[in-house]
This record gives C-alpha cells, structure tokens and sequence, in this order.
C-alpha cells in the first residue's frame, strides 16, 4: 500500500512550508491535487456543511470517516483528517486512532475543546477541555497508532476561546510532551499578530500548524520565514463551490436557458476526467467481452 504517513512524513523534513487545502469528498480532494497542494485536509466544517449541518458535533464519527475515506481514495497525496475533539473522551480517541490509521489516513487532528465542539469562528460557546483530560486523549491516540509514521496533531484551541498566549504556550507545550506530533496553534483574529508572538516563543521542535482564515492577507512566504512548517486554508473549495454554485443557479433559474450559463460552467469532458472515466475506458478495453 502507498504509505501516505511516510509521504507526509517526508514532506515534512523538506524545508519549506508545506500547503494543505481542504476538501469534504472525493472530487473536492482531485481538485486539491490538480492544483498542485502538498497534502488534503479532510475539514470536519467542509464535512458538516456537505451534509447542510452545523459544524458542531452533529455528524457522528463514523460519517466523518466515510468522507475522510472519500477523500483518501481520490488522491495519491497524503490526507490530514479533521478529528474535533476526537469524538468524546480517551476511548473514542482509541477508536478513531484505530479507524482512520486503517484507512491510509497519514495523520489526524485533534483539539482541545469540550466534545461536543463548535465552529472556532462561531462567537459563544468555546469551551477549552480541561490540560489534563486533553494529554491523556493526546496519550492515547499515540499509544493506539501501529505505524510510527502515522502523526497526531494537537490543536490549542486556547486563542479562539480568549485564555491568552501564556495558556496557549502553556497547553502546546504539555501535547507536545504528551507526544504529539506537531502542534495547530489556531486564531480568531483579523491580523497574524497573536499567531506570530505564539511562534516567536515556542521553543520546542514539533512543527506548528496555522490555518489562516480570519488573518487571510498573510502570505505562505511570511509564515514560512517565521517558521511554520503546515498552512492549512481549510475551506477555500467549499466557499469558492457554494458561490459558483449559487450565482450560477439563480441566473439560470431567471434566463430560462442553459446557454445564458454555458460559460460559467465546467465542461461535461472535465468532469468525466475527474470521474477517471479514460481509467474506466482502458480497462474497459482490457477487460471487456462484449464488443
Ligand atoms: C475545519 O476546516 O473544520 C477546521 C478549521 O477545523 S476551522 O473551520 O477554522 O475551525
Ligand atoms: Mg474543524
């Protein structure tokens, strides 16, 4: 089997950043490897809103894993999957290690809010779980992995709910010694200052991981030159489709014609390539006994 955690693991000792983009299924993950992205993120908020719910613990771990596969199967990149808080407590997180490093899964994230979480962007309710119930989910996820490639990613959620760098640093550096792999120190605010006085004191070696969607006029070169290892732009796919999608839909909805649309859509020839129809059509060839 192509291992994909060594693929990540590799990609992590290159120097230089490496960029994730997000997807919620198989087709969305193609599009982030045509475009040339080092690895798929598997959003557990792309996810949600494919399903028409809130990003809030109301899909169940297992509808979160059948997308995480999807989206494995349809790239030959390494996939990071999008875990929340693990899907309740140590146990869970015994499990979910178990589920999704079967799959090929290169890495999982987990983060430190109360399960069940919500959104980091919706204002209210961000409860931080408390340290020590976190490093022991962060313990377990490692003693439950088989292959040493496969990574665990802790996420501060610490910013997101107000508790201020102190705790943020002080809640990075007990994952990291729990074992945790690489650290996603996330952030609410409109400018990358708090992301870069988090990196400017952290002393340790484990890769950090942002995701800038609220601080979105940083550029890959800027957290590159202050160190980040992982840029995640979580849900860029979802927010480009769901405008498309729209803007499209309303105009062809009032010109009564497809042709008022024809240039605003994808042709049917792409979209039978990012379906591996010309796969389907050798093998067909190969295979097939009917004329
Ligand atoms: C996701 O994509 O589901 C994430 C990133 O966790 S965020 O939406 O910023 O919380
Ligand atoms: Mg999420």
């Amino acid at each position: 089997m192509h291992d994909k955690a060594q693929a990540l693991r590799r990609l992590l000792a290159r120097p230089g950043i490496i960029q994730v983009a997000g997807a919620h299924n198989g087709l969305g993950a193609r599009l982030v490897e045509e475009a040339g992205f080092d690895a798929v993120w598997a959003s557990g908020l792309e996810i949600s809103a494919a399903n028409a719910v809130p990003d809030a613990n109301i899909l169940t771990m297992t509808d979160y894993q059948e997308a995480a596969a999807n989206i494995n199967e349809a790239t030959d990149l390494p996939v990071i999957a999008d875990c929340d808080t693990g899907y309740g407590n140590y146990g869970n997180v015994i499990r979910l290690i178990k589920k999704y490093e079967a799959l090929g899964i290169a890495a999982v994230c987990i983060e430190d809010k109360c399960f069940p979480k919500v959104n980091s962007y919706i204002p209210g309710r961000q409860e931080l779980a408390p340290l020590p119930e976190f490093v022991g989910k962060i313990m377990a996820a490692k003693d439950a992995q088989i292959s040493a490639a496969f990574m665990v990613i802790a996420r501060v959620e610490a910013l997101i709910a107000g508790w201020g760098l102190e705790e943020a640093w002080r809640r990075a550096e007990a994952y990291a010694a729990a074992g945790a792999d690489a650290i996603l120190i996330h952030s609410k605010a409109k400018t990358p200052d708090e992301i870069q006085a988090f990196i400017r004191g952290w002393r340790r070696a484990e890769p950090l991981v942002v995701v800038p969607t609220s601080y979105s006029q940083v550029t890959v070169e800027e957290l590159a030159a202050w160190g980040v290892k992982i840029v995640i732009y979580a849900n860029a796919g979802l927010r480009a489709a769901v405008r498309a999608m729209s803007q499209v839909l309303r105009k062809l909805r009032q010109a009564g014609s497809l042709a008022a649309v024809e240039a605003d859509i994808t042709p049917m020839s792409t979209i039978f390539e990012l379906q591996d129809m010309p796969r389907l059509r050798a093998a067909e060839k190969k295979y097939s006994c009917r004329p």
